[in-house]
Parts: C-alpha cells; sequence; structure tokens
C-alpha cells in the first residue's frame, strides 16, 4: 500500500514512517517542522538530537535500503494539501499533523486558538481534499482516548446504545475533553463522521492513549531515533518521570495521582495503526478505535519509574506538586479496547522492559537533559489565563545550547 503521512517529522509521524517501510509499504510523509519550532519556543529540545529533514531520509536510504518520500509543507494551505493528494494518490492517509500538547494549548488564547483552528483547519482540508482528489483512500487519523474524559461510566469505542424515555439508539459516547487541545480532536471526530457520511469517506478515528518509549524495532540506530521529548509541555507522563530521575529531579505525579489513563508503548501504537491502516473499513464507515493498552495511575508509573531507577544506581524522589491541570485526581476508569484486538493486535512490549530500555537511551542524551532541567518542572496552569510570564521565570537556558538541528553529539562517555 501507499501510505501518507501527515506530520512524518514527528514523535509518532517518524517511528511510523519506519514500521511501515519495514513491512513493504511505500511511505510519503509531509510536515512544516513546527514541533521543532514549538519545542524551541518553550525553550526545550529533543533528548536525543534530531537531525535535519533530509539527513534523516538518507540515514533511511543507507540503514533501511528504503526511499522516503517527503513534501514540506502546511495542512492549513489548502491548495498544497491538494497538490500532494494529486500527485501521490495514496492509498491510505495517516493525518499525525496536528499540535499534540495539551498544556501548549494551555498557555494563552494565542495558543489556544493557534491549536483549534490550526488542528481543525487541516483536518478540513484534508477531508476536502479527499473527496476530490483520493474518495476511496482511507483517513486514519489520530485523535486521543482525552475525548472521553473520565466519566462514572464505561467508555466503550466511540459510540453506544442508549434509552431515554422509552426509545432506544445508537449514539456517540459523550465527549468531555480536559484541555483546548484534546477539544480540537472532539470538533475534528465530529468533522470526520460528518465527512464519511455526506461523501462515503471512509474513516478509522483513532482514540490514542497516552504513548511510551523510544524505540521500535525499526530503529536499528541511532540515526533513525524518532525524537524523545521531556519538557513540561511536550514530555508526556512516563517519558517526563524517567527524565526526571536521570536528572535527580523529583517525579511529579501530580496532586492526587489516581489519574488513569490508557497507556500504549510506541512500538504497540505503530503496530496498532499499521493494523488499522492493512484493514480499512468500508466506504461511508466511521469507525472509532480505543488504542492503548492498560490502563494505569500516574501513582503506579512514579512507582514502576522509581524501582526501575534504581536498577540504574539511581536515587529517585517522588513528590506530589499541586495538579496544574483541572481533572480528576481520583475517577473510574474503564475504557473498553477490544476491536484492535479483534483485527490481529498483540502487545509486543511490558512495561517494565519498555522502562529499563528509556533509561539505557536517555542515560547516554544525559547532557542534553541536564541542558534543559529548567523547563522540566510544571509551570503552564490550567486555570491561569496567561503561563506567559511563569514560563519566562523560570530562568535562560543553558549558555551553550546548540540548535536541536546540529549533528548528533557524541555519547556521553560517563553513560557508556
Ligand atoms: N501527569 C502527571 N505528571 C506529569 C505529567 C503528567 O501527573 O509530570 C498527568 C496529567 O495530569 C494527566 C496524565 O498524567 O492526568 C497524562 O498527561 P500527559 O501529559 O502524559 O498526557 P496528555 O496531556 O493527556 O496528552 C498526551 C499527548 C497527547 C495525547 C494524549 C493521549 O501529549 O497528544 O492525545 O496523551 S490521552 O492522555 O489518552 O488523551
Amino acid at each position: 500500500m501507499k501510505v501518507l503521512i501527515t506530520g512524518i517529522d514527528g514523535y509518532s509521524g517518524w517511528a511510523l514512517a519506519l514500521h511501515l517501510l519495514a513491512r513493504g509499504h511505500a511511505v510519503v510523509g509531509l510536515d512544516n517542522f513546527v514541533t521543532r519550532k514549538r519545542v524551541r519556543e518553550v525553550g526545550s529540545w529533543s533528548a536525543n538530537p534530531i537531525p535535519p529533514f533530509p539527513r534523516r531520509q538518507r540515514a533511511v536510504r543507507e540503514v533501511l535500503g528504503q526511499e522516503l518520500g517527503f513534501h514540506r509543507g502546511d495542512t492549513n494551505d489548502f491548495d498544497f494539501v491538494r497538490e500532494v493528494l494529486k500527485t501521490e494518490r495514496p492509498d491510505a492517509i495517516v493525518h499525525l499533523a496536528e499540535q499534540r500538547s495539551a498544556p501548549y494549548s494551555m498557555i494563552d488564547v494565542h495558543h489556544a486558538v493557534a491549536t483549534q483552528v490550526e488542528n481543525i483547519t487541516g483536518t478540513l482540508h484534508l477531508l476536502y481534499a479527499m473527496q476530490e482528489v483520493v474518495p476511496e483512500s482511507h483517513l486514519v487519523k489520530m485523535g486521543t482516548m482525552g475525548e472521553y474524559g473520565t466519566p462514572n461510566l464505561d467508555i466503550p469505542e466511540g459510540f453506544f446504545e442508549v434509552e431515554f424515555r422509552g426509545r432506544k439508539d445508537t449514539v456517540p459516547f459523550p465527549r468531555q475533553a480536559g484541555s483546548w487541545y484534546h477539544w480540537s480532536k472532539v470538533f475534528d471526530s465530529g468533522d470526520v463522521m460528518f465527512a464519511s457520511k455526506i461523501w462515503g469517506l471512509r474513516a478509522t478515528d483513532v482514540m490514542q492513549g497516552v504513548i511510551y518509549g523510544i524505540r521500535t524495532p525499526e530503529i536499528t540506530d541511532d540515526r533513525l531515533l524518532t525524537r524523545f521529548d521531556f519538557d513540561e509541555t511536550w514530555g508526556t507522563a512516563l517519558n517526563r518521570f524517567i527524565a526526571q530521575s536521570i536528572l535527580g529531579l523529583p517525579i511529579t505525579p501530580y496532586g492526587k495521582g489516581e489519574q488513569r489513563r490508557g497507556f500504549i508503548a510506541l512500538e504497540d501504537s505503530m503496530q496498532s495503526l499499521r493494523i488499522a491502516v492493512e484493514h480499512p473499513p468500508a466506504a461511508g464507515e466511521y469507525r472509532v478505535l480505543n488504542q492503548f493498552d492498560a490502563a494505569y495511575s500516574v501513582n503506579e508509573l512514579a512507582e514502576i519509574t522509581a524501582l526501575v531507577a534504581r536498577e540504574f544506581g539511581l536515587s529517585p524522589t517522588i513528590a506530589h506538586p499541586p495538579d496544574p491541570r483541572v481533572e480528576a485526581e481520583q475517577h473510574y476508569y474503564q475504557p473498553i479496547h477490544d476491536r484492535l484486538i479483534g483485527l490481529g493486535y498483540r502487545r509486543s512490549r511490558e512495561l517494565e522492559e519498555v522502562v529499563r530500555e528509556i533509561f539505557r537511551d536517555l542515560r547516554r542524551f544525559r547532557r542534553r537533559l541536564e541542558a534543559k532541567r529548567h523547563v522540566v518542572q510544571p509551570v503552564v496552569q490550567w486555570r491561569r489565563v496567561d503561563s506567559h510570564e511563569a514560563i519566562a521565570q523560570r530562568g535562560p537556558a543553558a549558555p551553550s545550547d546548540p540548535p536541536t538541528e546540529r549533528p548528533p553529539v557524541a555519547e556521553d562517555p560517563r553513560m557508556a
């Protein structure tokens, strides 16, 4: 199959490109590199250096012996999106090119508006371009488990049957997102569902849980590593906890720490996306997949991180800063995730094993973590309408910070 990945330069996009190439699919990507820019905006960088895209393509050629097509541009430019579809005519489009950080969307009004306008516009452009150019293609749209929030009910895969005043219907399960970012995904879901209905497009809406990890089996060379964020804005819970323990900073389950979320290893998230691509729904079908392996509380993740950190000779501590978010810190959480298993998905990695792998890799990049230790602990507050000042007060970056695109630094000899 020929697969177009929008957002191919990102954490999931890059790992997915390698995964699909290794399984015989043709892959072409597009990206405008805005994540690199926005991570720099909050004073951070990826733990491992990320080479410029042409060097990433060259590494794919040299290590995997494969060609990776690429178009530089923005999904917010409709003509660009349409031209890419006309040139490539993909069988499937995996749409990952969205602002993906909840804290980033909560910084102030401008970040909230940019997140929602860009995310919703990019999706609408793709939908319009698809119906015009490749109506038979399959859209695999990256959504989020966070669309559902944390209701006091089991969470189905997209739809459920309700009885109200004696009548029954199958309707979309209520969405109760927890950030402007998560709401942008809710609006996207409505748009994708509607486009499938009016134009007969086939679409899979992936309710993605929190991803953790740094490697997939295809990443056999440092030049192929995907990015790994650990700052308060771009890093996700477990990845951040490991970086915190390496830096000797307290691990930070927020508030009571009983927030539960569905988690999935990077490798298994890629497996799930591939399965979705290889099993398209019928024309006109809008399919929802809940994509995660197991639910953990952030306290449980902090404990596991601390346990593994001790194996590496570290002395981790766990703190409970007040929750900067507005979210239930203790709640029921029982989402269903059967459909992917029905399509052949099997979990391949156990949590502790992946945590060990992340520790091994991240210790090699300790100097880059150290250079950004001042952006790790949380300052963006959901209740505060403008967190700019708090971000500015975090202190200056290390004076010798090279830009993210510099060639990879040598491995830290202390960590060999
Ligand atoms: N959390 C902590 N301590 C931290 C960081 C996070 O306790 O240092 C907590 C948060 O308060 C939250 C949970 O961990 O309750 C998850 O937070 P997160 O930052 O790992 O993930 P989130 O903001 O929900 O967003 C991430 C990705 C997003 C994706 C989403 C899937 O950034 O792109 O859509 O995970 S889900 O969470 O299932 O909605």
